[in-house]
């Protein structure tokens, strides 16, 4: 199963909406005669990838391990769990069941007296964060990207800002914007740091156009602007879900959104984060004026606070980065 993940994660960025995806395929002997995965948005699925490239029938009687259930629908593809059962293998081993409620291909490999087994559930799902997020929500997977000091100040209480982290830092995050389809940020950001934030597809946050067309973000890529003109008000502020479906909808699966307190605090408290980057730098600002990097709301009680899972750390330059997914409620 692990290897099908390796081999999975090689489809990153060039399968979604569809799910990173890998098949190993082994003879009645236990060894191992294909592998395959989802190359490309529209093209082979994982298993059709593997079996296809079998000469005589080596996968009868065999295992075929794949990450996620065999698809049962005719989408771009015919559907794999009848490829499957044609190579009348003995077991299958799945990593998770299919999201989609189109998919019902355990059923089928059921019907045909093949044994299903379920392996390294949590590590599949993980996987496919991205996926089952978009396919269940029909939202695009959101990352807050914040970089603080020891004490999570992200400026003095003048604005000073510059520079928090190390060059090797603020590196690592160009690195990581062209992971997702959209950067999404505030009118608030572009107006106090003018930012260029490079990509091809960016997001503002603009409620009632204060942003001058002139900034540096507008020159370059392909940009939603967010208004009261178009989206929804909330309490006098843009519905966030809303605009988060908005961009769904234009084909934005994943977006990592930079911006400073406010917006990081509102989309943690209305529960559109799915996960956050955290840079922080070994230094302290020892002032609480300073501005934090999460300003959501008033919170009493300790066990109020919006909890993580760190599955990712490493130093980086001098600074530390955490990733961390949120935990529900
Ligand atoms: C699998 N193996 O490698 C993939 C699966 O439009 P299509 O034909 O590409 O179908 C997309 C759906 O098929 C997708 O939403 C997911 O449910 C499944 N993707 N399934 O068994 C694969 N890529
Ligand atoms: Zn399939």
């Amino acid at each position: 199963m692990r290897m099908c993940f390796a081999l999975a994660k090689r489809g990153k960025g060039k399968v979604a909406p569809n799910p990173l995806v890998g098949c190993v395929v082994l003879d009645k002997h236990g060894n191992i005669v294909s592998k395959g995965y989802h190359k490309k948005y529209g093209k082979n699925h994982a298993e059709r990838d593997a079996l296809l490239k079998l000469k005589n029938n080596e996968a009868e009687g065999g295992t075929i391990y794949v990450n996620l259930e065999p698809c049962s629908h005719f989408g771009k593809t015919p559907p794999c769990v009848d490829l499957v059962i044609e190579h009348k293998p003995k077991r299958v081993v799945i990593g998770m069941k299919d999201v989609n409620p189109k998919v019902n291909g355990i059923a089928k490999l059921k019907e045909a007296k093949i044994q299903v087994d379920f392996v390294l559930s949590d590590e599949a799902e993980f996987l496919n964060r991205v996926f089952i997020k978009n396919m269940t929500q029909k939202l695009p997977y959101v990352v807050l990207k914040t970089a603080s000091t020891l004490d999570g100040k992200i400026a003095t209480s003048s604005g000073d800002s510059k520079w928090i982290t190390s060059a090797q830092a603020r590196a690592e995050v160009y690195r990581m914007r062209k992971e997702f389809d959209c950067i999404l940020t505030s009118s608030n950001t572009v107006i106090t740091d003018n930012p260029t934030m490079e990509h091809r597809f960016k997001c503002v946050l603009d409620t009632n156009m204060r942003t001058n067309k002139n900034a540096k973000i507008f020159q370059q890529g392909n940009i939603y602007v967010a208004t009261k003109e178009n989206t929804p008000v909330k309490n006098g502020r843009l519905d966030i879900r809303a605009v988060l479906s908005e961009l769904y909808n234009r084909g934005v699966y994943s977006v990592f959104v930079e911006c400073g307190g406010t917006l990081a605090g509102s989309i943690l408290k209305e529960g559109l984060a799915d996960e956050v980057y955290q840079f922080i730098a070994p230094k302290l600002l020892n002032d609480n004026n300073g501005l934090s990097c999460f300003n959501g709301d008033n919170v009493s009680k300790i066990s109020d606070c919006i909890k993580l899972d760190i599955y990712e750390y490493k130093k980086i330059g001098a600074d530390m980065l955490l990733k961390m997914r949120l935990l529900q409620k």
